[in-house]
This record gives structure tokens, C-alpha cells and sequence, in this order.
């Protein structure tokens, strides 16, 4: 097979010139913006996608459309290695140079790539694409698409899927179907049948009752609960809201981004039950939190942290009780509750670590231990099996039960990237296993009060931090500020980093009582507008009218 690579540049001026000379970067989840602005982008990582399979060695390469939990005007793209983790960093800058030339340098950059990387263009490739719900969705799968043919790759469309179905699908064409069959089907079929084994037909359980709301997000991970729900032999009963198919836009004042955040239940929640098990997914299905209101109408949530913390006690109970040596670890972010972790290391004599912001460093600590539990406090994560433990388990489970439900938790857990649904039915399980309601899971330890604050500046840039973002080291002078704040109150903790995904600086603090925390949060803010550039009106005081 020969390619010309005249055809990538026709292609490009016809149908995807640059409309837009903005320097885009590859960010923490790949290139974000608004949809009109998207075209040439997705036509170019179509093209990388193909090379990057040929320079896998003809390995399944998958490309994602999505902006995730962003509104729905925005959109975005994403690569899937062969193995399902985040594209290689190093090829995040091959991505960032790609999109930025113009299109007439488009044809040398191309074949500038092919050289450097030694890539044989005459072997063959494989590039899966999937996409959200949105409605801009369909012309920039065309886009990509286009890019793989255009150097004569192959391309495979799997149409509109959740993100961690496409990871899934990337790894089980790569396994050679070990993982599981590269179908929706196959998908649904794995994790419906884990989870129906699991329930043993024992639906409830002590506390635990079998509702549980589902908010969709208006996103696509609606549409594929309401697939589950068809398949699951009544195993579970999930009343769907934000299905996407009334008026509401993908994310708008619902979905996990949203409740985490805003703290709040999504705007057209239902009046249900105080205490009823409810979960909020994001746009593209790959985050969940829990949440529920109680007796006083008063809103509580379960995140990330929880579900790690959750997650891992009871793997730690099951591989205590099937008598199997294996290390176990869990991975969290700096957004980490810090009661969460005092729980962890405390009660639960877990080994814990912080990395950086962002599901590739999780994921690659994750992979250091043999069941590695990794989340996001925005309720991305999952649970990595080292082949170690894989085979440890399935001997064990020749004589004991916990080993068997290791196994079974094995194949209802994708590995491949965090799975709102499939770590929902997780949680299901455990929470069943145990005979938990939400009061039992939520009485495990009294979260901190926290608080989020984006804060614009000139140069978010200029904001460099070390240490897993722990501490700031630019600009000069920052941190000690930070620190002299933070003394000041009880159990105080801060932070601020620039963000992956937005031009703002992000901060967090958390302290002992609210107030507390608001007035930290703020005036670490006021902080990095002072000695960081900031752009804009000052921050408002805690408890001003204006607030
Ligand atoms: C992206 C990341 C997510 C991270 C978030 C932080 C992936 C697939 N997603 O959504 O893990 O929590 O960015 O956003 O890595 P920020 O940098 O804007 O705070
Ligand atoms: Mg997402």
C-alpha cells in the first residue's frame, strides 16, 4: 500500500481548513472547545490516530469526541492507546504541533513525523471512534474518520458510546477478545452478568433497598442505563432522569460535575424519599458521585473519595478472608478530602498515594501495586488487577468464596478507564453485600467542608506547582502567603493550580466548619489575583450581599 501524502493537504484546504490560528494545546484530556472551531483538529487526529496504530505495530488506536462534563457548545477529542490508558505524553506534543501548523505546512509535517518515529506507512491500521450526544457530534466523527483514510487507514465507527465504552472496546480488539468481545453488546453482556452473579438473585439486604435514581446528565450515559435496563433482569430498578431527550442540554444544572461542585441536587430532580440512593454521571459517562437528601431536606454527597474508600475496604476484606498476599493501594489527587485520607490510612491501614491532577497519573500509580484503586474526588476512577493478582485470585477461588467474588468483581470493574456505570453497579454490590443505605455508607467518617474557586489571571502559566500540585512554587513568594493563611485556621488545607481544561487558576480549601472554609478559599484567592496577575473583579467576600 502506498499513501500520498498530497491527499492529507487536499483533503485538509477543501474540507477541514484552519479556521482559527489560536494556539491549542493537548490537555489533561486531550483538545476542548468550542464545536465550530473543532473541524481541522478532529481531520488531524484522525491522521495522528493512523499513524500512532501503524507505529503500535497495527495495534487498535481509539479516538473519543467528547467535551465531557463541559457545556454542550463545547467539544472535544481525545486518543486511546492500545492497552486503553491516555495517549503517550510524549506524543501529546506531536498532537499539539499537528494541530497547530497551518494547512500548507500540513503535508511536510506529516511526513516530518513518519521520519522521526520511523513509521512504516505501508503497514496497516486500525482506529476505533466513538462519540457523545451532542449535536456536533456526527460531523466531527466524519472529520476523523476522514483523517484515517486519508492516509489509508482503517476505521471502525462505533457511533455514539460513553467513554470508557470505547476504552473498552480498544482493549478487548487488543486482547484479542480476552478482555471481553469489541461489541456494545459484549460490553453490556460482561458487566450485566458480573452483576446479576454477584446479586446471587439476594436483591436486598439489610438496609439496603434496590432504587437507586440515575441522573443522565442529558448525556450518553443516560441513553446506555436505559440499554442496561432493558437487559438486567430487573436486578436493579433505575428510574433515569435527564435522559436527553427533553429540553435540557447535556451538563446544564444537572449531571456529576454539577452536584459535585454545586454541591446541590440536579434543578429537575423529583421528589423522592429522604434517604433515596441517588447518582449523578457526567456528559460522557466516565465520572460518578452519589448523593442523597436527607429527613431535613438537607443535601449530602458521596464522591469520589467515598467510593474509593468504599471500594477499597472491601477488597481489603475480601483478600484478608480468601488468606491470598497481594499490595494493595489506593490513589488520590491532592482534591482528596483530607478526612478521606486520615479514614484510609487510619482506620483502614490502606497505603495511600497523591499524584497529580489528571486519570494518565492515577491510572500509572494505579498499575504500581497489584489492586490498585484510584478516584478522583469528581468521581473518576477505577480499579487496575495486576496479572499477578489475577492469577493469585483465580486460584484461590478454587477453594474460597471471597476469591470468587474477587473474580466476578473483576469482570464487573473496567479496568480500561473510569466507568461511571460500571463503577455505580460496583458500588451497588457493595453496598448490597453489606446491607448499607447511604446513612451507613456516609457514617464511615465526617467529610471536611470544602470549597472550589477559579480564579482568572493574565498567564494561568505563571502558577507552577510541585509535590502532587501540593505546593506552589511560582511565582516566588506565593506559598509562604498561602501558608501564613492556612495557620490561621483549624484542620486548614489549600491549594491552587492552574487548570488542564479552563484558562482560570483553581483553589481548593477545606477547613474545620464552612465558614471557615469560604473565608480560606477566599482569601487564598485574593492571594493569586495579588501575586499572580489576576484579571477581573476581586473576589466577593464570604457572606457579602453580593453573594
Ligand atoms: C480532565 C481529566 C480529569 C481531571 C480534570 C481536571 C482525564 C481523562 N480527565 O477532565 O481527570 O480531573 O481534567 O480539570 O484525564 P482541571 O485541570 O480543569 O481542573
Ligand atoms: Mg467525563
Amino acid at each position: 500500500m502506498s499513501i500520498n501524502l498530497r491527499t492529507v493537504y487536499a483533503f485538509a484546504r477543501e474540507m477541514y481548513p484552519k479556521v482559527s490560528t489560536e494556539h491549542v494545546q493537548y490537555g489533561t484530556a486531550g483538545f476542548r472547545g468550542k464545536a465550530e472551531f473543532l473541524d481541522s483538529v478532529m481531520f488531524r487526529m484522525g491522521v495522528l490516530a493512523t499513524l500512532r496504530s501503524r507505529y503500535r505495530e497495527g495495534a487498535v488506536i481509539g479516538v473519543m469526541i467528547t467535551a465531557s462534563h463541559n457545556p454542550e457548545p463545547d467539544n472535544g477529542v481525545k486518543l486511546v492507546d492500545p492497552k486503553g490508558e491516555m495517549l503517550e505524553a510524549s506524543w501529546e506534543s506531536i498532537a499539539t504541533d499537528l494541530v497547530n501548523v497551518s494547512d500548507q505546512e500540513l503535508e511536510q509535517h506529516v511526513a516530518k513525523i513518519i521520519k522521526e518515529n520511523n513509521i512504516d506507512v505501508t503497514t496497516s491500521s486500525q482506529v476505533f471512534v466513538g462519540m457523545d450526544n451532542r449535536y456536533h457530534s456526527p460531523r466531527l466523527l466524519k472529520a476523523v474518520a476522514d483523517g484515517v483514510i486519508a492516509l489509508k487507514g482503517n476505521v471502525k465507527e462505533y457511533g455514539i458510546v460513553t467513554t470508557p465504552m470505547l476504552h473498552y472496546f480498544v482493549v478487548a480488539a487488543n486482547t484479542k477478545e480476552a478482555y471481553g468481545k469489541p461489541t456494545e453488546e459484549g460490553y453490556y453482556e460482561k458487566l450485566i452478568k458480573a452483576f446479576e452473579l454477584l446479586r446471587n438473585s439476594r436483591l436486598e439486604n439489610g438496609n439496603y433497598r434496590n432504587n437507586i435514581i440515575f441522573d443522565g446528565a442529558n448525556g450518553v450515559g443516560a441513553r446506555k442505563m436505559l440499554q442496561f435496563i432493558k437487559r438486567m433482569k430487573s436486578s436493579l430498578n433505575v428510574t433515569v432522569i435527564n435522559q436527553g431527550i427533553g429540553p435540557g442540554k447535556i451538563n446544564e444544572d444537572c449531571g456529576a460535575d454539577y452536584v459535585k461542585v454545586q454541591q446541590r441536587t440536579p434543578k429537575s430532580m423529583p421528589e423522592v424519599e429522604p434517604f433515596t440512593r441517588c447518582v449523578s454521571v457526567d456528559g460522557d459517562a466516565d465520572r460518578v458521585v452519589y448523593f442523597f437528601t436527607d429527613d431535613k431536606g438537607e443535601f449530602h454527597l458521596l464522591d469520589g473519595d467515598r467510593i474509593a474508600t468504599l471500594v477499597a475496604g472491601y477488597l481489603m476484606e475480601l483478600v484478608t478472608q480468601a488468606e491470598i498476599n497481594l499490595r494493595l493501594g489506593l490513589v488520590q489527587t491532592a482534591y482528596a478530602n483530607g478526612a478521606s485520607t486520615d479514614y484510609i490510612v487510619n482506620e483502614l491501614k490502606f497505603p495511600v498515594s497523591c499524584v497529580p491532577t489528571g486519570v494518565k497519573h492515577l491510572h500509572h500509580k494505579a498499575l504500581a501495586y497489584d489492586i490498585g484503586v484510584y478516584f478522583e474526588a469528581n468521581g473518576h476512577g477505577t480499579i487496575v488487577f495486576s496479572d499477578n493478582a489475577k492469577a493469585t485470585i483465580a486460584q484461590a477461588a478454587e477453594t474460597k468464596e471471597s476469591a470468587k467474588t474477587l473474580l466476578l468483581l473483576i469482570d464487573l470493574i473496567n479496568e480500561t478507564v473510569g466507568d461511571a456505570i460500571s463503577d455505580m453497579l460496583l458500588v451497588e454490590t457493595i453496598l448490597n453485600h453489606k446491607g448499607w443505605d447511604v446513612q451507613d455508607w456516609i457514617s464511615s467518617y465526617n467529610d471536611l467542608p470544602n470549597r472550589q474557586l477559579k480564579v482568572k489571571v493574565q498567564d494561568r502559566n505563571v502558577i507552577e506547582t510541585t509535590d502532587a500540585e501540593r505546593v506552589c512554587v511560582k511565582p516566588e513568594g506565593l506559598q509562604t502567603e498561602i501558608n501564613k493563611v492556612v495557620a490561621n485556621y483549624k484542620r486548614g488545607r489549600s491549594f491552587v493550580r492552574p487548570s488542564g481544561t479552563e484558562d482560570v487558576v483553581r483553589v481548593y480549601a477545606e477547613a474545620a466548619t464552612k465558614e471557615d472554609t469560604d473565608n480560606l478559599a477566599y482569601e487564598v484567592g485574593i492571594l493569586v489575583q495579588k501575586l499572580a496577575g489576576g484579571v477581573g473583579p476581586e473576589l466577593t467576600k464570604p457572606g457579602s450581599a453580593h453573594l
